[in-house]
């Protein structure tokens, strides 16, 4: 069977605020990214994936978007972008973009034309509820980034619904001319040659339309589960599909909140016609302990390794395909999070990297994790722009935390440590922009930067590069079976790969003390010759049936 392009790509996702800036505004632009893309190149990713840069208030960094047909004026303008697909290709390099049809900014020419008055023609484009009948919000549901996820309207005595920000409406997808409105405008984009989407949010674009209360039995109780996957939501995928995705040779990635494995594999299953594959969150909700993002906690290694094992069987039984990453621009830095940012930062940073590089699926890198960027660890409010850490900030305080308990949540947690400037150099500002950048750059540029990563044969970057060339050379990483070993062992995540006549054997140390590899009776090698493919120390030996790793020491072995 042919399989498609996507499934062998490594991709690439800029954010392009934090990305490079070329003109000295202190924020990035698409002209910095076309200046960075034989950088990309060098490392060998096959696929960009931009974040929203469509014109748009910045409420959510692009994510509420005013008009779908223009670039925001900060990043540049149509002929950049149209310079940046020409560039992108001519090096071999595709570009999908991200695309927001969940909601639309409240000063959307369509939400002003709703929000006007009630038989406005645009009124049904977005969710209106009449309040209770004491006056209060229309369902309990709660906005993603804190507070009531609905929103009354003075001027025409209804509420707007709102699973974002205040500022993001939800768009109505019962209404017919809106979808079509929405296809029209991804076809536009297909037109000026894009090679696909990630689309947000999009398994939250089906609401149950009896807008029930949520009486909390099933926690969280926010609501969720009256629009998670929602009733209709495979039914307008496969209509979105037929209408813009079947006409091109596209690429797309559904992010998928709270979502099941059941769902992501109807999602995903191309006998479906819906996506090409998805993003789940399980994996980074181990250290949420009983589902509190805001908390400081140690993950919860042994159910890391279930929770990916179980996506890597089950979406593969069932014939999806997983989106495999770490970081995005909505997490902390991976190798903060689960690695060590210190003492053993290049180890475990790559540990990492080879751990989901060697999974099934299409793997993503954002931007900076290539070089091992850390969250930055900002001491100050003052320091945050992300709308929902400003809003926690508040929210917590208000329910009696104290501001340093807080601030220390938000160290670990905020979004905003994904979102500080690329570390270009160890010059001002790391190389990102001659102005102030509009947030502040990580304090350990100086030591982590592009610039020392390329001159290093033993940095980040080139332990990135290796998995890309790997991936390219066996497709056995592609498309082997995946069998999860030493499922109980405390400090090793261990895998096997299973081809035809061949197999992969993946050990990573999760920690920094050494740790003992015993090969399992369920792996069989006899008569089979090992290649020691990859590692992250200079010196790490051949396979043996008992071998003994050091900190955060990761090996892969090759037999045939
Ligand atoms: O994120 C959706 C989402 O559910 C998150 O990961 C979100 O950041 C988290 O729930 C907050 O606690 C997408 C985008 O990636 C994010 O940047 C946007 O803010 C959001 O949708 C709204 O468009």
């Amino acid at each position: 069977m042919q399989q498609p392009w996507w499934k062998k790509a490594v991709v690439y996702q800029i954010y392009p605020k934090s990305f490079y800036d070329t003109k000295g505004t202190g924020i990035g632009d698409l002209p910095g990214i076309i200046e960075k893309l034989d950088y990309l190149k060098e490392l060998g990713v096959d696929v960009i994936w931009l974040t929203p840069i469509y014109k748009s208030p910045q409420r959510d960094n692009g994510y509420d978007i005013s008009d779908y047909y223009s670039i925001h004026e900060e990043y540049g303008t149509m002929e950049d972008f149209d310079m940046l697909l020409e560039e992108g290709h001519k090096r071999g390099i595709k570009i999908i973009m991200d695309i927001v049809v969940n909601h639309t900014s409240t000063e959307h020419e369509w939400f002003k034309q709703a929000s006007s008055s009630k038989d406005n023609p645009y009124r049904d484009y977005y969710i209106w509820r009449d309040g209770k009948e004491d006056g209060s919000a229309p369902t309990n549901w709660e906005s993603k980034f804190g507070g009531s996820a609905w929103e009354y309207d003075e001027k025409t005595g209804q509420y707007y619904l709102h699973l974002f920000d205040v500022t993001q409406a939800d768009l109505n997808w019962e209404n017919e001319e809106l979808r079509q409105k929405i296809y029209e405008m991804m076809n536009f984009w297909f037109k000026k040659g894009v090679d696909g989407f990630r689309l947000d949010v999009i398994n939250l674009i089906s609401k149950d339309q009896d807008f029930p209360d949520d009486d909390g039995s099933i926690p969280p109780g926010d609501g969720r589960k009256f629009y998670t996957d929602g009733p209709r939501v495979h039914e307008f995928l496969q209509e979105t599909n037929k209408e813009v995705f079947s006409k091109h040779d596209a690429m797309t990635v559904g992010e998928m909140s709270s979502t099941t494995i059941d769902h992501c594999i109807k999602y995903s299953n191309p006998e479906r016609n819906e996506l090409s594959m998805t993003f789940n969150f399980h994996h980074l909700k181990v250290d949420y302990p009983n589902g509190e993002k805001w908390s400081v906690a140690d993950f919860d290694f042994l159910a890391l390794k279930r929770i990916l094992s179980l996506w890597q069987l089950e979406m593969h039984k069932g014939g999806g395909w997983n989106a495999l990453f770490w970081c995005n621009h909505d997490q902390p830095r991976i190798v903060s999070r689960y690695g060590d940012d210190g003492t053993y930062h290049h180890e475990s940073a790559k540990m990492l990297a080879t751990s989901m590089h060697m999974m099934q699926g299409t793997p993503y890198i954002y931007q900076g994790e290539e070089i091992g960027m850390t969250n930055p660890k900002f001491d100050t409010i003052d320091d945050y722009r992300d709308v929902e850490s400003l809003n926690i900030y508040k929210i917590k305080q208000a329910e009696g935390m104290s501001q340093e308990e807080i601030l220390e949540i938000l160290k670990h947690k905020s979004r905003d440590n994904s979102r500080t400037p690329v570390q270009w150099n160890d010059q001002a500002h790391a190389g990102f922009t001659s102005g102030t950048p509009w947030i502040p750059v990580s304090a350990n540029y100086p030591e982590i930067n592009v610039q020392s990563a390329l001159k290093d044969p033993n940095s980040v970057f080139y332990h990135y590069q290796k998995l890309i060339q790997l991936r390219k050379q066996y497709d056995i990483i592609t498309y082997g079976d995946y069998q999860l070993i030493l499922e109980e062992h405390p400090e090793l995540f261990a895998y096997v790969r299973n081809g035809e006549n061949e197999k992969l054997v993946v050990i990573n140390n999760y920690y920094g003390k050494e740790t003992v590899f015993e090969r399992p009776g369920e792996v069989d090698v006899t008569g089979m010759t090992s290649e020691l493919l990859l590692s992250n120390y200079p010196d790490s030996g051949q396979y043996s049936e008992r071998i003994t790793l050091r900190p955060f020491e990761s090996v892969v072995y090759h037999f045939k």
